[in-house]
């Protein structure tokens, strides 16, 4: 039994082996970090190169990502929490033409175990929708996340879109192939790489 065992389920497209994998980690003691960056990540790594090399479909690329998916529920709630937190109302999506969800929800987890009241617009989400929904909700923080160099613009139209209404809400963006440089560049008011710095990075903007 080992940490790899979790990855090679996943990338042999055997879900419940990826369950079991997760439960056996977690009763051994292995660390969650460990469990979700080496094991479940590590895994979406390996699928993208193989798709990128040819040896992977999209229908392996989706059974990966439910097998991913699956394990994921079974960490959930093992993953750091803090709700003693100061709270807010967080609206997030993965923006229009996009249905890459994994990272999404991931954030959306690890935000709601810090303690935050998280309302998740789903994958393909329009401009307007996030206006409204931030309008309406109250929202402190709109998260946008992409995985797709083609929709990336849908973030910089939704910032700008946020920013037109007059809306005080905050906007974050994250996504493998999003960076700091253009979260400057299109005005959003962060970027984080990974889940947990999404949490750190809405502290700091509800505290501010
Ligand atoms: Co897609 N896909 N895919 N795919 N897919 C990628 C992204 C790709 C890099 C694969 C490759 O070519 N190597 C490539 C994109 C190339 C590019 O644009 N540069 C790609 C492609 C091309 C496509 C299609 C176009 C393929 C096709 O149809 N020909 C198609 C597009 C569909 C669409 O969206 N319109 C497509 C479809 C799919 C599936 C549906 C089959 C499936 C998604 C299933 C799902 O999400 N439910 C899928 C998958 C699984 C992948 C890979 C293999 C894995 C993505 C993933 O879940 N990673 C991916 C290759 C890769 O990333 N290595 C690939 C794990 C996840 C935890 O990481 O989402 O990066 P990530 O989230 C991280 C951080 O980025 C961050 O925190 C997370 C945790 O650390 N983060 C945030 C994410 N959002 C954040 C928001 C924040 C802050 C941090 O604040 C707001």
């Amino acid at each position: 039994m080992a940490i790899a065992d979790i990855l090679n389920a996943i990338v042999s497209l055997k879900k419940d082996e990826v369950v079991e994998n997760v439960i056996a980690e977690i009763e051994a003691g292995t660390q969650v970090d460990d469990i979700l960056n080496k094991g479940l990540i590590g895994a979406m790594d390996v699928v993208g190169e193989k798709f990128s090399s040819g040896e992977f479909f999209v229908p392996e690329m989706l059974m990966a990502a439910k097998a991913m998916q699956a394990g994921l529920e079974v960490l959930k709630p093992h993953l750091s929490g803090d709700a003693a937190a100061e709270k807010g109302t967080i609206i997030i999506g993965t923006v229009k033409g996009d249905l890459h969800d994994i990272g999404k929800n991931l954030v959306t987890m690890m935000v709601e175990g810090a303690g935050f009241n998280v309302i998740d617009l789903g994958v393909d989400v329009d401009t307007d929708k996030f206006v409204s929904e931030a309008q309406t909700r109250n929202a402190d923080v709109v998260c946008l996340s992409a995985l797709l160099t083609t929709t990336m613009p849908s973030m910089a139209k939704t910032v700008e879109a946020i920013k037109e209404a007059g809306l005080k809400v905050k906007t974050i963006v994250g996504g493998a192939p999003v960076t700091d440089a253009y979260a400057q560049q299109i005005g959003a008011d962060g970027f984080s790489d990974n889940a947990p710095g999404a949490v750190e990075l809405i502290r700091k903007l509800v505290a501010a």
